[in-house]
């Protein structure tokens, strides 16, 4: 094989009685006629994991698994229509259920074809995890309407923050011609879950923006095509001056009918070729992507433009609210992390109702640590969704270990107080807590050509874990970390408790070799891997951290820049006194004083210190435990991953030795412990 199969390479199943016990629950398989897709995945996971091939049809007798739509008369029969009706379009029911004679079968079923896949994924889970199929009763709903990954992927086959090879999708400026591997993507993704994908960059340059016109379309539907049999639909990027680039107008303002038409006739033509098409994605007035604000107009005026578009045909348009400007670190006036707040904020209301407004987690942009964006509890009339970053730019680019399911659960619990207490930015995104029509989570991609996907093998759990996550976030950071070791890596109990511990120690670790308390960037400038204490502080970015011989950080109080004014109470009474300020953002919210006092009574600049000699210690523990496992796991992943631990310890030292170098050239404060300082 060229490529690993992830979570879904079946390992054959060494408990007999497990699977002396599936086999009998399973003597016979009825599929839904023309559901040929979910049932080749339920038979192909029974013959590798139990070497098991049940007979086909339906006996009536127990011992059998039906799967198809709830309007199947095998289904019908044997569930209640009451129970039926409970059914989303994307939910299923695992259930076992009495047969006349007093045996049992079991029922697989959903109103749709998305919710048999999820349905038969989810089956195929747990019998990798050797979970008892007795009694069972499951009703699953996704927790979010819209589950999207987001690619960055270049027409020529690059990805703009890729660190797992090149393009699935686009090698020299075609779609790839075998598309197996797109296939085995598109299987891995509904597996958890995801119901879209966005197929090129938000960068959209050169030729990605002839993807919307007859020289790429027919391509695009061979993808869809593919993406289609497992309910995944297919988005594209289009750059907003494309009526100009591409279509020869001589503007792209909003409020040109003939703008206006050009957008209308483009999308007419990828329906015909793509006839679910999701919708577009548009990264508009942000990092050298022209948008509406060139012609005068609003980023509403700009969204609306596509969605009237895109409404006729039921598409969606996904609009970034990724939008700051700075010309200058010398101005102290402008802070980036208000922009979005200050330009959309005004804007509600305003948007058409198939516009979604996508959000980054934070205020600034994907740092290992940031408070989570005031804009979630600010709009109540606008559809919002949340933006994830799978793909580690900021936090490893998946050479250091880095799982962030906890990062991401710990933004949707965030309560932002919009409606009282329990306004989470998971019910602000699910569409719930304002009334919403639509609302989701989108995640920027980790996956490329690399054998494994990932780059780092255990970054896959990070995937795994946006899909679980989006489907459903009451499950624990520690549960996803388990269920995707033991599907992927280890049945052996003790090894997987010993690689979830790991896993969830990994974001933690990454923070403390890093930039702690909120401080985030200091990264190398470009690539953005590896320590440079000011790469960043003279240029036109807004990513400034100011530190002189005194003090560090941007004073974003109601009395510095007035960010933390822009939270619902409590949080901007809370954030604005750094005493009151969660400790792990005060350097976000506050310029404080080398010699601040922490809780624990230490000062910020030994805290910094000790942040940085003890993460360095504990990512030599992480290599250390990872040896432990040696003769739990393949020897390749085995050999793979310790070079990525090496990679990772002497990234640790780097950062540790440069940045408390740096910290005690400013101060000439000396470590309390006497370490070595230089
Ligand atoms: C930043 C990345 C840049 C992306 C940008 C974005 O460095 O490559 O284009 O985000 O999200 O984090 O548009």
């Amino acid at each position: 094989p060229r490529y690993a199969l992830c979570w879904l390479e079946y390992r054959p199943c060494d408990d007999r009685v497990y699977r002396e016990a599936v086999i009998n629950r399973i003597r016979t398989l009825w599929v839904q006629p023309g559901e040929d897709i979910v049932g080749s995945e339920i038979r192909d996971a029974l013959s590798r994991l139990f070497h098991h091939t049940p007979q086909e049809g339906s006996t009536g007798g127990g011992g059998a698994l039906y799967v198809g739509t709830s309007d199947q008369s095998p289904v019908a029969e044997r569930i209640s229509a009451a129970e039926l009706g409970k059914l989303g379009d994307e939910g299923f029911i695992l259930k076992e259920v009495g047969e006349r004679d007093g045996s049992s079968s079991l029922v697989l079923t959903a109103r749709t074809r998305r919710g048999l896949v999820y349905g038969v994924f989810s089956l195929v889970s747990m019998l990798q995890r050797g979970i008892s199929l007795d009694g069972i009763s499951l009703h699953e709903e996704p927790a979010f309407p819209l589950r999207i990954i987001d690619h960055w992927d270049n027409l020529d086959g690059t990805i703009e923050r890729g660190y797992a090879g090149k393009s699935i999708f686009f090698h020299r400026n075609k779609v790839v011609k075998g598309l197996h591997r797109i296939r085995d993507y598109a299987r891995l993704l509904a597996s958890v879950g995801i119901n879209g994908v966005v197929l090129n960059n938000v960068n959209v340059r050169n030729k990605a923006l002839r993807l919307i016109t007859e020289e790429y379309l027919p391509s695009v539907r061979r993808i869809a095509d593919v993406f289609r049999d497992y309910g995944i639909r297919v988005y594209l990027s289009v750059n907003f001056m494309s009526p100009v680039y591409v279509g020869g107008l001589p503007s792209a303002d909003p409020f040109d009918p003939s703008v206006k038409k050009w957008w209308a006739e483009v999308v007419a033509r990828i329906y015909e070729y793509v006839p679910d098409f999701g919708g577009f994605l548009v990264k508009a007035d942000s990092e050298f992507n022209p948008g509406p604000h060139s012609y005068g107009r609003s980023q509403a005026d700009g969204a609306n433009l596509l969605a009237e578009a895109l409404a006729p045909h039921g598409g969606l348009l996904i609009w970034r609210a990724f939008v700051y400007n700075i010309q200058d670190w010398r101005d102290r006036k402008t802070d980036r992390a208000r922009a979005a707040y200050d330009i959309f904020s005004p804007l509600d209301g305003r948007f058409a109702d198939n516009v979604l407004l996508q959000i980054k987690n934070g205020p600034m942009d994907f740092q290992v640590r940031e408070p989570v964006s005031p804009l979630f509890g600010g709009m109540e009339r606008t559809n919002q969704m949340v933006e994830f970053q799978i793909t580690q730019e900021y936090t490893g680019q998946q050479i250091d270990l880095c799982y962030l399911v906890p990062m991401w659960k710990e933004v949707l619990e965030f309560d932002t107080h919009a409606r009282g207490e329990g306004s989470t930015v998971r019910r602000v995104v699910d569409g719930s807590l304002f009334g919403r029509p639509h609302g989701g989570c989108a995640g920027v991609a980790n996956v490329g050509s690399d054998y494994n996907w990932t780059g780092h093998w255990l970054a896959q759990a990070n995937l795994y874990g946006y899909g679980r996550l989006t489907w459903n976030p009451d499950l624990s950071s520690e549960e996803i970390a388990r269920e995707w070791c033991l599907r992927t890596l280890t049945r052996d109990g003790e090894a997987v408790d010993r690689l979830v511990d790991m896993l969830l120690a990994s974001w933690p670790v990454y923070e403390k070799y890093t930039t702690p308390l909120g401080l985030g960037w200091m990264v190398n400038p470009g690539h953005h891997y590896g320590p440079s204490p000011e790469g960043y502080e003279y240029s036109f970015w807004g990513t400034y951290h100011r530190a002189d011989n005194h003090a560090i950080g941007v004073d974003r109080s109601s009395r510095g820049t007035g960010f933390a004014t822009q939270y619902r109470s409590p949080w901007r009474e809370l954030y604005d006194d750094p005493a009151t300020c969660p400790e792990e953002l005060v350097l976000f919210f506050h310029r404080l004083p080398y010699t601040y006092t922490l809780k624990d009574g230490r000062t910020l600049i030994q805290y910094y210190y000790d942040s940085h000699f003890e993460g360095v210690e504990e990512v030599k523990r992480l290599r250390e435990e990872w040896l432990k496992l040696r003769k739990h796991i393949s020897p390749r992943v085995f050999r793979e991953v310790l070079e990525r631990f090496d990679r990772q310890v002497k990234n640790a030292v780097e950062w540790r030795d440069v940045l408390n170098t740096y910290f005690y050239r400013k101060t000439g404060i000396p470590d309390e412990k006497g370490r070595t300082l230089y």
